[in-house]
């Protein structure tokens, strides 16, 4: 805990007098806490550089959740600290078993900024594809194939394929020795890649590096990163037969970037040299890190459309009903221009990777933007206006964090007793959070995105406006959700899921309300935006959402942005 909390702060250069740390161990919930003081300090006129901070101000900062421990009772920390992964269970207290059940997340801070959103120009906004779908008018004998309640889908489904779902594949028992097991998997999956990389052919277990050796090769787990006083960055890692420290050098610009973007927990391949005669597990200095990362991967040439959705908030009162009505017209040919319309033809699958509805409570004060209260008539409404798409478009439908699943990741499919209606369409498939299907060949990983929000976190480099960087980073630590238990609660499973297994054609993300796009070694990385305006919550971390954008793979397997909004 005690690292976590420095190493917070350290990440974003702030540093904490003692007095101030002290406040800050001693608060009912000292993780939450320091984000919210961060989150305040970003928002606030304050140097790039180092900021120190002292209990004045702390103190200065208004409506932050200032509560101490009772002097009795010490609350449970939200995640318990990763076990090292080579212990046996012992009596560990067990975690909290998150597959019981829906949960409400919990409330999150709700202080307003103390500045307007400044409007950017976001880089990773693919600007070049945008395509204006225009307010065409419509002869009314235009030919709608398969519309639905009208004709019956002869549309051909069998090249499509779930290569993975979750849904069904929960095993937690919730005991400290799944959590162990947990990153023992996530270890022996990412070590299997690594060991495949040329540099690391000859790697070796920590407990086998002899006296007299000089070159390490290593494939290790974070456990926890440090800069020194003189600007190096010290790393202790592990495998499953022991630790040791890493110095990567201040004066080795290209190691010290990549190590700014390192994260506890992740797996990463290390090469390093150590003086001879030096015992076996003293200080290395680093030579060179390898991440996992993805092969190049060709472009796969579709003779069909796929259309990518995600946070349409059904429900909530900031949700672009008129918009998303334009859309679902467009994919049934009943709007835009005639090249806009054959492009919509083409359309074979639709994705919806999360938060398909509002939800309720699921942050502070959510109600007051809510239109439908009830989660099961935001479903019911749901399934009235998906059910208006032509029935011969394959949607496939995964859960977010708005969503009636449970919050930790993996998250099962949507429940059925909530979804009633939506369930009853028979165009629909409903999988898990993540999850993979071969669209007849174009392999799609579709992840809601939450892991973007620690990874924004938890390093300068990223922001949400630029979260095609964040994707690309997936990519390269093959990793969904890198930083264990930040804001993503994860649920402790015999099976690391949020490990990216083979790379996919397509990854998939939403979450952000912003599209982007990159194209990361031949892999299309895009993320959806959203249906919905900017919400209260997001005017408090500053995120301008990019509406009624949807990005199509189109026959040839080309990128666009379609626009249903001015
Ligand atoms: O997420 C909507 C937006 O709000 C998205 O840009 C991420 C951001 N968001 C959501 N939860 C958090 C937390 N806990 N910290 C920081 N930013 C967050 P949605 O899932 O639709 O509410
Ligand atoms: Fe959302
Ligand atoms: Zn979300």
């Amino acid at each position: 805990m005690t690292a976590e909390i420095l190493i917070k702060f350290a990440r974003k250069g702030i540093i904490l007098s003692p007095e101030a740390y002290d406040l800050i161990k001693n608060s009912k919930n000292p993780i939450n806490l320091s984000s919210e003081i961060i989150v305040k300090l970003k928002s606030g006129n304050y140097a790039k550089d180092m900021v120190p901070v002292d209990v004045s101000t702390i103190m200065k900062m208004e409506g932050l959740n200032l509560e101490m421990k009772s002097p009795v009772k010490d609350e449970k920390p939200k995640v318990e600290a990763r076990p090292p992964i080579k212990t046996k269970p012992i009596e560990t207290k067990a975690p909290e078993n998150k597959q019981t059940g829906i949960e409400i997340e919990k409330p999150k801070v709700e202080e307003k900024p103390k500045e307007e959103p400044k409007p950017k120009i976001n880089p990773g906004y693919a600007s070049e594809h945008v395509v204006k779908i225009e307010d065409a008018e419509v002869s009314k004998e235009v030919e709608v194939k398969y519309k639905r309640n009208l004709t019956e889908s002869k549309v051909n489904f069998d090249k499509f394929k779930v290569i993975k779902d979750t849904s069904n594949k929960s095993y937690t028992s919730g005991e400290i020795g799944n959590l162990i097991e947990y990153f023992q998997n996530r270890y022996k999956k990412l070590s299997g890649i690594l060991e495949k990389r040329p540099e690391l052919r000859t790697w070796q277990k920590i407990n086998e590096i002899t006296e007299n050796q000089t070159d390490l090769n290593l494939i290790v787990m974070i456990t926890d990163i440090r800069s020194t006083k003189n600007g190096h960055y010290l790393i202790e890692v592990e495998d499953d037969t022991g630790s040791m420290p890493i110095l990567v050098s201040k004066d080795n610009d290209e190691l010290i970037r990549a190590a700014r973007n390192l994260m506890r927990d992740e797996v990463i391949g290390v090469i390093a040299q150590k003086r001879a005669g030096q015992s076996e597990n003293q200080l290395a200095i680093c030579q060179n890190l390898i991440d996992p990362d993805v092969p190049r991967k060709d472009r796969k040439e579709v003779d069909f459309g796929t259309v990518f959705t995600s946070d349409i908030h059904i429900g909530s009162s900031t949700f672009l009903e008129d918009a998303f009505v334009r859309f679902t017209k467009w994919l049934n040919g009943d709007y835009g221009s005639e090249e806009q319309r054959e492009m919509a033809n083409n359309v074979k699958y639709m994705i919806i990777g999360g938060d398909i509805v509002d939800g309720i409570g699921v942050y502070p004060n959510q109600d007051k933007e809510l239109a439908i209260k009830d989660i099961t008539a935001q479903y019911d409404e749901a399934a009235r206006l998906v059910g208006d798409i032509r029935s011969d478009i394959k949607i496939i439908i995964t859960p977010g964090n708005h969503d009636a699943s449970r919050v930790a990741e993996p998250q099962p499919a949507v429940p059925e007793k909530y979804a009633k209606s939506l369930y009853k369409l028979n165009n629909v498939e409903f999988l898990s959070n993540p999850s993979t299907v071969s669209l007849d060949g174009l392999e799609v990983l579709i992840y809601h995105g939450r892991g973007i929000d620690d990874m924004v976190m938890g390093s300068n480099d990223f922001s949400h406006e630029r979260n095609d960087l964040v994707m690309k980073e997936f990519l390269r630590k093959r990793h969904l959700a890198p930083l264990y238990g930040e804001r993503t609660p994860l649920a402790s499973e015999l099976e690391d899921h949020l490990v990216i297994d083979s790379a996919p054609d397509v990854l998939h993300t939403g979450h952000v309300h912003i599209n982007t796009y990159a194209n990361y070694k031949g892999i299309h990385c895009i993320n959806s935006g959203t249906f919905q305006t900017q919400t209260e919550f997001q005017k408090i971390y500053n995120i301008v959402p990019t509406p009624a954008e949807v990005p199509i793979i189109d026959v040839g397997g080309i990128y666009k942005q379609l626009k249903f909004i001015d």
